[in-house]
């Protein structure tokens, strides 16, 4: 293995709870039910492609426009719960992983389906940890498809036989494999198909796979 390439939400950082929390208000605010397995659903997938989970269980239909403002609804409310953050809202386990994958010569990546992935990462103080960072800004298709992990390990100088994803999403998972990329699923919702090389409950367990 020579690079290991980390999702960001949920992964390196617990935004996965807010963007939870920015979409149950939305459900709420448009009296959608909004269950666990959608929340699950959500992990991984593009801002719209979210949104249209969401918007299942509405019983009607929205315009594209209304849509767009839908998802900047949302966004803002996510944004105003990460303003916020700073080193402190990363767990210390994981910043110990990062460097001492980095002492025994691996090659870091973030790829994430996000469009604020980039100042997720600054206000935490995890920048300096990658040698790469793919973001919602630079793909074309979300995971499932593999593209945000092909273009990290394009950019890291490495194949998809390389490199190990570190997933917390079940669409997640999916792109790896998809991509040829072995992967390791941290919790139930990324574990759930059993399409995953690896299970773990903590980031310092890739220290035995790497
Ligand atoms: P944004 P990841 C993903 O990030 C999240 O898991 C997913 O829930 C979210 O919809 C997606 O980013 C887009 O995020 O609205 O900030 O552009 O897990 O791939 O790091
Ligand atoms: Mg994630």
């Amino acid at each position: 293995m020579r690079a290991v390439i980390f999702d960001l939400d949920g992964v390196l950082v617990r935004t996965d709870q807010a963007h939870d929390k920015a979409w149950r208000a939305l459900a709420g605010r448009l009296g959608i039910p909004f269950d666990g397995r959608a929340a699950a659903r959500l992990r991984g997938v593009s801002r719209m492609e979210a949104l249209d989970i969401v918007l299942e269980g509405c019983g009607r239909s929205f315009t594209p426009a209304e849509k767009e403002a839908l998802a900047a609804e949302k966004n803002e409310r996510y944004r105003a719960l990460i303003a916020e953050m700073t080193p402190a809202d990363v767990a210390p386990d994981t910043t110990v992983t990062l460097k001492a994958l980095r002492e025994r010569g691996l090659l870091l990546a973030v790829a994430s389906s996000s469009k604020n992935a980039r100042f997720i990462l600054e206000r935490t103080g995890l920048t300096p940890y990658f040698h790469a960072v793919v973001d919602g800004t630079q793909i074309a298709r979300s995971k499932p498809d593999p593209e945000v992990f092909l273009k990290a390990a394009q950019v890291l100088g490495v194949s998809p036989a390389e490199a190990l994803v570190v997933e917390d999403a079940a669409a997640g998972v999916r792109a790896a494999r998809c991509g040829g990329f072995s992967s390791a699923a941290l919790g139930p919702a990324a574990a759930a198909e059993g399409l995953a090389d690896h299970e773990i409950r903590s980031l310092p367990e890739l220290l035995e796979l790497v």
